[in-house]
């Protein structure tokens, strides 16, 4: 760490020789690999990049010119580089350092990032501010080859080739997304790829058309004509020119010196730019070359082995919707199954493996994979479309409009709902409720437990209606499964206990912590019941008139936004019925979600149950009962 130890901030690193650069970097594989194999995180997207920052960081004033880091997840780099080095062991830790770009964090993190595609948007609105402020600064994008699959990535190039704006885009192209990268994009990437020698042909073939005599506006239209038809003959595509950019590359994204002198001469070149960098995801670490899908975003793991440390435990809830879909696609062929480029993160390898030709991985393209299953379910389809809660963001408009208010029968499973943990604010999925619960049309269940999912998803099927089951990241209770399938009635929630004082309303995840609540005030001298909602909508009106009606205090409890979640759903029902209550609503608060191990942040946001408990008492002056029972 002789190197390292001296790099303070990116004015120390400006200091070394570039012949040092090469131990530098050994000296940060080293580092990143320790402290990631303790924390867990994104390892390969960063061991890939590690001399495309250096370079970055050599050539570049990041406090000054504006790099923006598509996803984020490959910027631990670039964060030891910029004076995080000591604060590096925090990573995605409570109160520690993000694991993504955080302009809260520091002066060098341009822009906050997280999710996909946004990169080369945002350069470009740095760069339009840099001309109207008449500032001078670069603006550039880092985009990997999966982030490039995203529609706003293409919005962006369009604009900046129109444009004709000063802004480069380095694509960091390693042929993978979280697995092998997928798409005609992918393939034509790969075609330049093979053929390093394009740029010098181009160049060559450039001076040749130069040399062809031009005779009248005729013949200079001809020519051009021909330099277009035989530079195609050439270069298939030429999507980037095509699209305005000046394309650099393919050049080697390891080769520290090459990327400095490459990065040095984009300085003066005019309009967009694009530099086209290979690398490796997970280069210098075996286990991470080799298996750089299971590296992408790892927990963590034994430096000398490679092996992930993995308690044992119950089965995940991934894992149960991975084997549900399996079996209920074996007596349904209308069920086809889509991802955006999480087929092992959503659990969906096992049905495209068993069933490729019913699998579709679209890209990092939720919106095309929500409008694409609604199609398909209009044409008789039973489409499962497999997305993380915080990616569902992306396809909103698509899931009111072409799902919703056509009616397609589309499910959508939703995982990784609620707290998701060291993925911090970007990731948590703390809005779905919210965002699908006002959409005519949609219904929404959430299990309770890994078993209820089983059943939800088979019920799900049985209706021809848009629908989405949102269920929680990590393991299940540990329940017993049952070998088959049972119909849940449709809208019904159930009553799981009974008591007098206190109506715990609960969906989802929150239902077993509401049990500990139970149990809690139970010996408190507080007596109250437990309903499972299960249904957020429909909601089951029938089942909680009929329990408020017993209960002096109603308390809701869920792992989404209290704004516009199933409190609010079971207020408005209250409201609409001239109902006056006492009423509690437990669940998210109005603020993004920090980052830790889920239980410390359920802590912190007094989700415990211990913590719930404690709130109900206080909240309905409840001490009484408390006391006397002590007594
Ligand atoms: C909108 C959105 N969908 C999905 C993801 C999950 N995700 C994180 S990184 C990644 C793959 C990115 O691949 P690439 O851009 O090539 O970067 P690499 O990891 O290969 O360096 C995906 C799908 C995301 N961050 N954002």
């Amino acid at each position: 760490m002789g190197l390292l130890n001296k790099i303070n901030g990116p004015q120390d690193l400006k200091k070394l020789k570039r012949k040092d650069l090469t131990s530098l970097a050994k000296e940060i594989r080293a580092f990143v690999l320790e402290t990631v194999a303790r924390t867990g995180g994104h390892l390969a997207p960063s061991l890939g990049v590690v001399e495309l920052i250096l370079a970055l960081e050599y050539v570049f004033d990041s406090s000054r010119d504006r790099i923006v880091y598509d996803v984020g997840h490959q910027t631990y780099v670039h964060k030891i580089l910029t004076g995080r080095r000591d604060i590096f062991p925090t990573l995605r830790q409570y109160g520690g350092l993000s694991g993504f770009p955080k302009r809260e964090e520091s002066v060098h993190d341009a822009f906050n990032t997280g999710h996909s595609s946004t990169s080369i948007s945002a350069a470009l609105g740095f760069a339009l501010a840099r001309e109207r402020l008449g500032e001078d600064y670069r603006s550039v994008a880092v985009i990997g080859d999966g982030a490039m699959t995203g529609g706003e990535a293409f919005e962006a190039l369009n604009q900046a080739g129109h444009l004709g704006i000063n802004l480069l885009v380095v694509l960091n192209d390693n042929e993978m997304s979280i697995a092998h990268n997928v798409g005609a994009l992918s393939s034509y990437l790969s075609r330049l790829r093979a053929d390093p020698f394009y740029t010098k042909r181009k160049k060559e073939l450039e001076s040749i058309m130069k040399r062809i005599p031009s005779i009248g506006p005729s013949m200079v239209n001809a020519v051009e004509r021909l330099k277009d038809s035989v530079k195609h003959l050439f270069v298939p595509g030429m999507l980037f020119e095509e699209l305005g950019f000046t394309y650099l590359g393919p050049i080697n994204g390891h080769n520290i010196q090459e990327l400095i002198e490459v990065l040095n001469k984009t300085s003066g070149m005019q309009g967009p730019i694009l530099l086209h960098v290979l690398t490796q995801k997970g280069k210098g670490y075996p286990p991470a070359e080799q298996n750089p899908d299971v590296f992408h975003g790892v927990g963590a793991f034994n430096l000398q082995t490679g092996q992930v440390l993995k308690t044992p435990g119950p089965p995940t809830y991934t894992g149960i919707f991975s084997d549900t879909i399996v079996e209920l696609a074996a007596g349904n062929n209308k069920i086809v199954a889509i991802s955006a480029a999480m087929t092992g993160g959503t659990g969906l390898s096992q049905f495209a493996k068993k069933y490729p030709e019913r699998f579709f991985d679209v890209g990092i393209a939720e919106q095309n994979a929500v409008t694409m299953a609604a199609a398909m379910a209009l044409q008789g389809l039973r489409p499962v479309v497999a997305l993380y809660s915080t990616f569902l963001q992306r396809a909103y408009d698509q899931a009111v409009l072409d799902v919703c208010l056509q009616q397609a029968p589309v499910v959508f499973a939703v995982d990784r709902s609620g707290i998701v943990g060291e993925d911090g604010p970007t990731h948590q999925g703390a809005f779905d409720i919210s965002f699908l619960r006002h959409i005519p049309g949609m219904s929404i269940m959430a299990p309770k437990d890994e078993e209820e999912l089983r059943h939800m998803l088979y019920t799900a099927f049985l209706h021809s209606v848009p629908v989405a089951i949102r269920y929680p990241r990590g393991r299940g209770i540990g329940v017993e499964l049952t070998a088959g399938y049972q119909e849940l009635p449709w809208g019904k929630g159930e009553v799981i206990a009974r008591g007098k004082d206190v109506l715990l309303l609960a969906v989802g995840a929150m239902v077993y912590p509401a049990l500990s609540v139970r149990k809690i005030l139970e010996d408190c001298g507080v007596s109250s019941s437990v309903v499972n909602a299960r249904f957020v909508k429909p909601l089951d009106e029938e089942l909680i008139l009929s329990a408020v009606r017993k209960h002096s205090c109603i308390v809701t409890l869920e792992e989404n936004v209290l704004a516009g979640g199933f409190g609010s759903a079971v207020l408005e029902l209250l409201a609409a019925r001239g109902i006056v209550h006492k009423t509690l609503n437990i669940g998210l608060p109005d603020q993004f979600i920090i980052q830790g191990k889920p239980d410390t942040v359920k802590e912190t946001l007094g989700l415990t149950p211990a913590k719930m408990a404690e709130k109900i008492v206080f909240h309905f002056c409840l001490e009484g009962k408390a006391k006397n029972k002590a007594n």
